[in-house]
C-alpha cells in the first residue's frame, strides 16, 4: 500500500482523529486521488477494525471512536467526492433504518448521490418506518434509500415497504436498499427496486432507476 494510504489505515484503526485529518490532508496535498483515500485508507481500515472486533481484540468503543476518526477523514474529502455542479435529478430521502446506528455507509451513499446530482433528505440512523412515509408524502421524493449494517434490522427494511404500500404510496417511490448483510436476493424478497452493494454503485443505480 502507498505510505501515505498506510498512514490512514493506522491512524483510523488508532482511532486517532487528529492524526486522520492531518494524514488524509498531507494524502490530498500530495496529489493522491479522494477516491484512493477512501477505497485503500478509510474503508479498509473500518474493514479491519471489523476484524478485530470479531476476535475479540477490539469493543464497542473502540469501533465507536475509529468510526469517529474515519468520519472526519470523510468530511476531508467529501467536497471532493462530491463536486458535480449539474442540475438535481431527482429527490432522495435516505436513512439506516430503526434499530441501527451504523451511519457512515449511509453517509457515503449519500455524498456519492448527491454527487451524481441527487437532492437528498437525509433521515439519520434508527429511522422508524413512519418517517419514511412522512418524507415520501412531505417532500415527494423519487428514491428512498435504506441502509441497514446488522442482520436483526434488515426487517425494518420490509416494514417500510409494506407501510408504503399500506399508504397506497408504493407505486409513487423507487425503493433501494444496501448495506453489509444486504443482498440482491433479500431484495427481491421483500419486493425493493433495486440492491447497490457500494456508494458508487447506490448512485449508477439510482440513476437508472430515474429512467
Ligand atoms: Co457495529 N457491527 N455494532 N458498530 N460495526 C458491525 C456492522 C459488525 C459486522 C461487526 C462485526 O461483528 N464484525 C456487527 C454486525 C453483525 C451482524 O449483524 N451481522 C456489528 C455489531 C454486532 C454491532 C453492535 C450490536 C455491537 C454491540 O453493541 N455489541 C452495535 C449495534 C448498535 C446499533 O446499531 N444498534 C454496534 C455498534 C457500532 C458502533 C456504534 C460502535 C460503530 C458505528 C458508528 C457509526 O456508524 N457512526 C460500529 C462500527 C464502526 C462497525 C463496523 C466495524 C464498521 C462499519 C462501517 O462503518 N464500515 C462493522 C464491521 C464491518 O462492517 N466490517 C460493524 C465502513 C462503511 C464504509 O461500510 O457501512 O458496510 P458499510 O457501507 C458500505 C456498504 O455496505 C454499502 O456502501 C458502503 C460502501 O460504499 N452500503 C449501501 C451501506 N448502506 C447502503 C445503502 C445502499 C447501498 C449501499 O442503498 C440505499
Amino acid at each position: 500500500m502507498d505510505a501515505a494510504l498506510q498512514k490512514v489505515f493506522d491512524n483510523v484503526l488508532a482511532g486517532d482523529m487528529g492524526a486522520v485529518k492531518e494524514t488524509v490532508q498531507a494524502a490530498v496535498d500530495s496529489g493522491v486521488e479522494s477516491e484512493a483515500i477512501l477505497k485503500q485508507g478509510l474503508i479498509p481500515a473500518m474493514g479491519e477494525v471489523g476484524r478485530l472486533f470479531e476476535e475479540g481484540e477490539y469493543f464497542v468503543p473502540e469501533m465507536l471512536i475509529a468510526a469517529r476518526a474515519m468520519q472526519a477523514g470523510l468530511e476531508i474529502i467529501k467536497p471532493m467526492l462530491v463536486e458535480s455542479g449539474v442540475e438535481p435529478l431527482g429527490k432522495v430521502a435516505i436513512g439506516t433504518v430503526q434499530g441501527d446506528l451504523h451511519d457512515i455507509g449511509k453517509n457515503l451513499v449519500a455524498m456519492m448521490m448527491e454527487g451524481a446530482g441527487f437532492e437528498i433528505y437525509d433521515l439519520g440512523v434508527d429511522v422508524p418506518a413512519d418517517n419514511f412515509i412522512q418524507a415520501v408524502k412531505d417532500n415527494q421524493v423519487h428514491i428512498l434509500a435504506l441502509s441497514a449494517l446488522l442482520t436483526t434490522t434488515m426487517p425494518n427494511m420490509q416494514a417500510v415497504i409494506t407501510q408504503l404500500q399500506e399508504a397506497g404510496l408504493r407505486e409513487q417511490v423507487k425503493v433501494l436498499i444496501g448495506g453489509a448483510p444486504v443482498t440482491t436476493e433479500y431484495a427481491t424478497e421483500i419486493g425493493a427496486d433495486g440492491y447497490a452493494a457500494d456508494a458508487s454503485q447506490a448512485a449508477s443505480l439510482a440513476k437508472s432507476l430515474m429512467n
